[in-house]
């Protein structure tokens, strides 16, 4: 189907908004990104990319060349703005999870001062129910000239306003962006057609519409299912462990029911998304949410229980070495944002146990925080070898090399 070429504005230029950006230019549109960040806006000028992401950079690099994405510290006028800002937790003193969505609303005062009427936003970053209409309000309260409510009365200055949760897998994003299922919530139907027909240009899955609400809650529900299957695993590892009973087969033998189907444990639940996102929930219904906190309790706990096993293992040598592999948050990607495999390795360190040996073959040793070694000579050096990441490196080890090793594989690899 033809779509219509527009004008885009893309607000952050993160592992969201950079893919979307390029995605929305090598379809033909016209898209200016925009992020603060100068370095990143210099660099993606050039055609180049400040993230990894597999095939980004072609991506990114086919769109610059072809003139249609240009990056920018400025908005300027256009048809549509996407708003792939962040989304985290407030900087307070307690220890109460609040989302902070300062970010959304400084970028919707961003382009409130070029918005013309018929104008499209487009909320994508991952929010907290209620924050689509937030941006509504900030653009009615800027701009008493235009039209944010959810009737069409003053159709001729009306802006259109939706939310698009992002849905993609940090490793498959580029894929995910054309495959995946979307689901737009519209401050009124026509913004969710609006923003429809614009998605419809680079994804070739399914979109349903609905309204604002159940479109952010929705987002926020599958990452909470998520992260409650994988704190069921994590809490049968932990009963297995106890139990003396290897947890990897378990759950493979109960996985042969027809409708069971149970998640990996691991040594805790990373990444910017599924040990955050649930928290919006419970920030929003604190009194009816339950089971969603516990599980995010389970999963924050698990690095600790880790810790405290490697402790009693260590116990057992006089000086011992220990070789954490992997540091990233999981396999075969660099991101080390909330990685639990990171703050493990860290608090050994700290803790003093013995001559911790990190080895991580995705992590440039340049930018770690710890002295990186090479995986043969940690296989070699190290008394106790703990798996943090299942690195496709680490599944290819040849276990009669480590027989004679203390093995502790948080990620069942070597069973
Ligand atoms: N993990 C386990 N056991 C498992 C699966 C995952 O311990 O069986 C751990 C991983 O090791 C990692 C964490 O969970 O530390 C999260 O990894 P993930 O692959 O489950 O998810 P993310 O954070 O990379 O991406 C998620 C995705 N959400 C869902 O699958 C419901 C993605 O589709 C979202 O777009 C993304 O969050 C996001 O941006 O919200």
């Amino acid at each position: 189907m033809q779509v219509k070429k527009q004008k885009i504005v893309v607000m952050g230029l993160g592992y969201i908004g950079l893919p979307t950006a390029s995605m929305l230019a090598t379809k033909g549109h016209r898209v200016l990104g925009v992020d603060i960040n100068e370095k990143a806006v210099n660099t993606i000028n050039a055609g180049n990319i400040h993230i990894v992401e597999p095939d980004l950079d072609i991506l990114v690099r086919s769109a610059v060349n072809s003139g249609n994405l240009k990056a920018s510290l400025v908005p300027e006028e256009a048809d549509t703005f996407i708003l792939a800002v962040p989304t985290p937790f407030k900087n307070g003193s307690t220890n109460e999870k609040i989302p902070d969505i300062s970010f959304v609303e400084a970028a919707a005062r961003t382009i409130a001062p070029f918005l013309r009427p018929g104008n499209l936003i487009i909320l994508e970053s991952t929010s907290p129910v209620g924050t689509t209409e937030r941006v509504a309000q900030i653009i009615s309260e800027l701009r008493h000239d235009l039209s944010t409510g959810s009737s069409l009365s003053h159709a001729a200055n009306q802006i259109f306003i939706a939310h698009c949760p992002e849905r993609v897998l940090p490793g498959h994003i580029i894929r995910e962006l054309v495959d995946n299922d979307r689901i737009i919530g519209g401050i009124n139907r026509a913004s969710a057609e609006k923003a429809q027909e614009l998605y419809k240009s680079f994804c070739n899955a399914n979109i349903y519409l609905t309204d604002v609400k159940t479109a952010e809650l929705a987002k926020l529900t599958e990452n909470s299912f998520r992260d409650v299957n994988i704190a069921f695993a994590n809490e049968l590892s932990l009963i297995c462990d106890r139990l003396g009973i290897n947890v990897w087969e378990l759950i493979e033998l109960a996985n042969k029911h027809p409708r069971v189907n149970i998640l990996q444990p691991g040594p805790g639940v990373g990444g910017h998304c599924i040990a955050v996102d649930p928290w919006f929930i419970v920030a929003a219904a604190p009194d009816q949410v339950r089971l969603i906190r516990t599980a995010r309790e389970v999963n924050d706990n698990k690095p600790y229980w880790v810790i405290e096993k490697v402790r009693a293992k260590a116990d057992r040598f006089k000086e011992p070495v220990i070789g954490c592999l992997g540091l990233t948050f999981k396999a075969n990607i660099d991101d080390l944002r909330e990685s639990p495999a990171l703050e493990i390795t860290r608090e050994l360190i700290a803790g003093g146990i013995g001559r911790v040996m990190a080895c991580d073959p995705n992590v440039n040793g340049k930018f770690c925080e710890f002295q990186l070694f090479d995986l043969a000579e940690v296989l070699q050096k190290a008394d106790i070898l703990i798996v943090l990441v299942d690195h496709v490196e680490f599944k290819g080890v040849d276990l009669e090399l480590i027989k004679e090793k203390v093995v502790f594989d948080t990620r069942g690899i070597w069973r």
